[in-house]
C-alpha cells in the first residue's frame, strides 16, 4: 500500500512522516522537500506463525509513505498543479492538520484542502474533456464518447465542490477514469496534528471533528506527532512505559496503518512453511485465485485448490499434520473469497 502525506506547509508533515517511518528527517526547515519510505507492517500473527515455524525467513507487509511538499494555495490561483506525479500514484492520502499552533483552525483547513484537491481534479476534467471532445469530433471514435460522458458527470459533481470518492461509478467505468487518478477518489485519512498538553482529551476532539468522517472514504486519527516521532527512536519497554505515562493507548504509526488498510479496503492472508513465512496484501473480497497471483502469476494460472486454515487455528494446532487430523483445514475452490487472517497453502500445477 502506498500512502502519500499532504497538508499546508508546516503543518507536521514531516514530524508525521518520521513517527511513521522511523526516519529522522529535518522539521521546521521550511524545505518542501519531499521524503520516501518503506516500513513493515507490525502483525503479530506473521511473528506467532513465524515462532511455530522457524523459517528461514519471515516476511511482512509493507507500506510505502511519500511526506508530499505542502500545497501553498498558489496552484490555486495560478491554475498550475503543485500535485506531483507521485502523489497521484498513492492508494490514499493521509492529510496532516495543524492542531497543535495558534494559528490552528482544522474546521477551516479540512474543507480549504479537500477543496484544494477537487479543483485540482476539476482542472484535471476540463482539460481532457476539451481534448476528448475534439478527438472525438475529428476521428468520429465512438469508444470515446462514454468517457466524455463520464468526465462531464465528473465535472458536475466537482462544480458542486463534491470529492469524486461520493461518485457511485459501476467498475467499468471506473476502470475508464482510473488513468486520471483523481486525488478527491483517493480515500482520505485525516490525521490532527495536537499539542502534547491536548493528548488526554484525544478523544474528544475526535468526536468534535467527526463530521468529516464518511465510512469506507474518509476517517479521522488525532496524534502528537512530536510525541510519536520521539516514541518511535525508544525500544519497545521504554516505548510502553512512556505511552501509558502520556496516556496514548496506539501509537501513531498503527492507527495510521490501521486505519487506511480499512479504509482502502485491504485484508492480509499468510503463507507459511521453511523457506518463509509472510503476509499478502489483497484487497477485501478477493478470491482465492487472485489472492494466488498475488504470490505468482503460476499459482494462479496452474491454481487446484487452497488449503485454509484460520490463523487462531494454526496457533492452537501448531502443525498442518495437527490440523487435518482433527479436520481444521478446509480444501477451498477458485472462488473462495479469502478472509483476513486466513493462513493458506495453495496446491498448482505448473
Ligand atoms: N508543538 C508541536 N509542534 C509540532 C508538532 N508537529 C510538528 N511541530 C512543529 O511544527 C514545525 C513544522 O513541522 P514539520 O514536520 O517540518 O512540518 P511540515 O509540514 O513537514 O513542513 P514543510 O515540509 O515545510 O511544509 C516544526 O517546528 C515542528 O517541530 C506537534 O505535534 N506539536
Ligand atoms: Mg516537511
Amino acid at each position: 500500500m502506498k500512502l502519500g502525506i499532504i497538508g499546508k506547509p508546516q503543518c507536521g508533515k514531516t514530524t508525521i512522516f518520521n513517527a511513521a517511518s522511523g526516519q529522522q528527517e529535518a522539521v521546521g526547515d521550511y524545505s518542501q522537500t519531499s521524503h520516501r519510505a518503506i516500513i513493515k507492517v507490525p502483525d503479530e500473527r506473521v511473528d506467532k506463525l513465524a515462532e511455530l515455524e522457524q523459517p528461514k525467513k519471515v516476511t511482512h507487509a509493507e507500506i510505502e509513505f511519500l511526506d508530499a511538499p505542502g500545497f501553498t494555495g498558489k496552484g490555486k490561483e495560478s491554475g498550475a498543479l503543485e500535485i506531483s506525479h507521485d502523489l497521484r500514484m498513492m492508494d490514499a492520502l493521509i492529510m496532516v492538520i495543524d492542531a497543535f499552533s495558534l494559528q490552528s483552525d482544522p474546521q477551516r483547513y479540512i474543507p480549504s484542502l479537500i477543496d484544494e484537491m477537487i479543483l485540482a481534479d476539476l482542472t484535471v476534467v476540463e482539460n481532457n474533456l476539451e481534448k476528448k471532445s475534439r478527438r472525438v469530433k475529428l476521428t468520429g471514435d465512438k469508444s470515446g464518447i462514454r468517457e466524455i460522458e463520464l468526465l462531464q458527470t465528473c465535472r458536475d459533481w466537482l462544480e458542486n465542490e463534491k470529492s469524486l470518492i461520493e461518485l457511485d461509478l459501476l467498475p467499468e467505468d471506473e476502470k475508464l477514469l482510473r488513468g486520471y487518478t483523481f486525488l478527491s477518489q483517493k480515500p482520505l485519512l485525516i490525521v490532527l496534528n495536537i499539542a502534547e498538553e491536548k493528548l488526554p482529551q484525544a478523544d474528544d476532539i475526535y468526536q468534535q471533528y467527526s463530521s468529516f468522517v464518511s465510512k469506507g472514504m474518509r476517517e479521522i486519527a488525532v496524534v502528537c506527532g512530536k510525541i510519536e516521532a520521539e516514541l518511535v527512536t525508544l525500544d519497545h519497554d521504554e516505548r510502553a512505559e512512556f505511552m501509558s505515562d502520556l496516556g496514548i493507548s496506539t501509537p501513531a504509526v498503527e492507527q495510521v496503518i490501521q486505519k487506511s488498510y480499512s479504509l482502502v479496503g485491504l485484508i492480509s492472508f499468510l503463507t507459511t512453511g521453511k523457506p518463509e513465512t509472510r503476509a499478502w496484501t489483497i484487497k477485501a473480497g478477493t478470491i482465492a485465485q487472485k489472492a494466488a497471483g498475488v504470490i505468482h502469476s503460476d499459482i494462479e494460472k496452474g491454481f487446484i485448490r487452497a488449503e485454509v486454515t484460520p490463523f487462531e487455528d494454526y496457533i492452537e494446532y501448531k502443525t498442518l499434520a495437527a490440523l487435518r487430523a482433527a479436520g481444521k483445514t478446509r480444501l477451498e475452490g477458485k472462488e473462495y473469497i479469502v478472509r483476513d487472517g486466513d493462513v493458506i497453502l495453495f496446491r498448482f500445477n505448473v
